[in-house]
């Protein structure tokens, strides 16, 4: 049986897909696995891992096991990962959750979730032999045939964080973020990457300017996230306590460190995954010529937003500081279908 089959049998990559799911998101799970099946992992069988503060039920375990004969595992988390921690001043967190203005406000469970996300999803046990791993979550869509393997066209080209969708940020949520993290590279100079993006992260001014990945979609080469410098980096934050006084998601987190800690030449745009997440939707421009894809590359403003061309300007710049305006060349080696397992 394919729920056997250990994690590194056939595949070349030692890599899962993994999500934080509730009981509750079963449909829109269901949904995405779909999805996720039809249009790349039918042909890989990758393992999914799923994680949950509270246990899962037989029935989500089943509905999730039936869309699959890929393993599936499914894992409960500790105290340390899913709380508020000591340090935080509750009658300060009650009156900013009274308070705030901002989409989840208002919730203790979300910013668990963020919390949860940014400093210990890659520490679980079920992931401790995965190299890589694919985020997943209820509800996205995947509109394109992915026909290479994208851990290992990462491997292969030495890339750390890969992502999909770029956007602003609700900014009252990350008030304080950007000048903690300026702290913390203060105290840890040696840590900022000699070619950083940290360009990408700033407004004319020098301050935030709400950048960040959506990592509702991140594949991550998981040395990043295990690095003494990313986990040094989100004890500071933890330290700091916006997780709770404001709203720092994962995302942000993510993204600052991936921006700051690697090289700019580590982190992917997967421009051509064509890609939705609850509402934005990221189509490939050429959408309409390739035949597999199902989006309308018309509708995916994101393509051409502000954080994702200026992703592109500043890579670029990082990466060559004396080039003036020649077309990016970007080198990387691609090996579509070297690595299809099953059909
Ligand atoms: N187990 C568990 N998962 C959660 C909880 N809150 C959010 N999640 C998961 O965390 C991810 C992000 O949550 P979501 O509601 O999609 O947030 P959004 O994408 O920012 O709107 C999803 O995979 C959710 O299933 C929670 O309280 N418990
Ligand atoms: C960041 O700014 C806030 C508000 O301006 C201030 O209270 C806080 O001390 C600053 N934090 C750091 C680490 O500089
Ligand atoms: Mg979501």
């Amino acid at each position: 049986m394919a729920e056997e089959t250990p994690i590194n049998s056939t595949r070349p990559v030692r890599a899962a897909i993994v999500a934080l799911v509730r009981n509750s998101d079963l449909f829109g799970l269901r949904l995405a696995i779909r999805q996720i099946e039809d249009r790349f992992n039918r042909k890989f069988q990758y393992p999914y891992i799923f994680v949950n503060d509270e246990p899962f039920t037989e029935e989500f375990k089943q509905g999730v096991r039936d869309l699959t004969r890929a393993r599936v595992d499914f894992g409960l988390l500790d105290e340390e990962s899913w709380t508020v921690p000591k340090w935080i001043d509750k009658a300060r967190y009650a009156e900013v959750k009274r308070t705030a203005k901002y989409p989840h406000g208002e919730k203790d469970s979300y910013r668990k979730m963020c919390r949860f996300q940014s400093g210990f999803l890659h520490k679980h046990p079920l992931l401790a032999d995965l190299e890589y791993y694919w985020r997943i979550e209820p509800d996205v869509e995947y509109f394109c045939d992915i026909d290479y393997d994208p851990f290992l066209f990462m491997r292969q080209n030495g890339i750390k964080y890969g992502w999909n969708i770029a956007m602003t940020e609700f900014m009252d949520t990350v008030a304080t973020l950007w000048n903690t993290t300026m702290a913390f590279a203060q105290e840890n100079p040696q840590m900022i990457a000699k070619r950083s993006m940290r360009n990408w992260l700033v407004d004319a001014n020098g301050a935030y300017n709400g950048c960040h990945f959506w990592s509702n979609f991140e594949i991550v080469d998981l040395s990043f996230y295990r690095s003494a410098e990313y986990q040094m980096y989100f004890d500071y934050l933890d330290r700091a306590g916006g997780f709770f006084y404001e709203r720092w998601g994962d995302a942000p987190v993510h993204s600052i460190a991936a921006a700051l800690l690697l090289d700019a030449s580590q982190v992917h745009y997967f421009s051509d995954i064509g890609y939705f997440h609850p509402s934005v939707l990221s189509c490939p421009a050429d959408a309409r010529t390739r035949s597999s894809c199902v989006c309308d590359s018309d509708s995916s403003f994101v393509q051409n937003g502000l954080c994702t061309v200026r992703f592109k300007e500043e890579r670029h710049h990082a990466l060559f500081p004396d080039a003036k305006h020649e077309a990016v060349h970007s080198g990387l080696v691609f090996t579509a279908q070297a690595h299809v397992i099953v059909e």
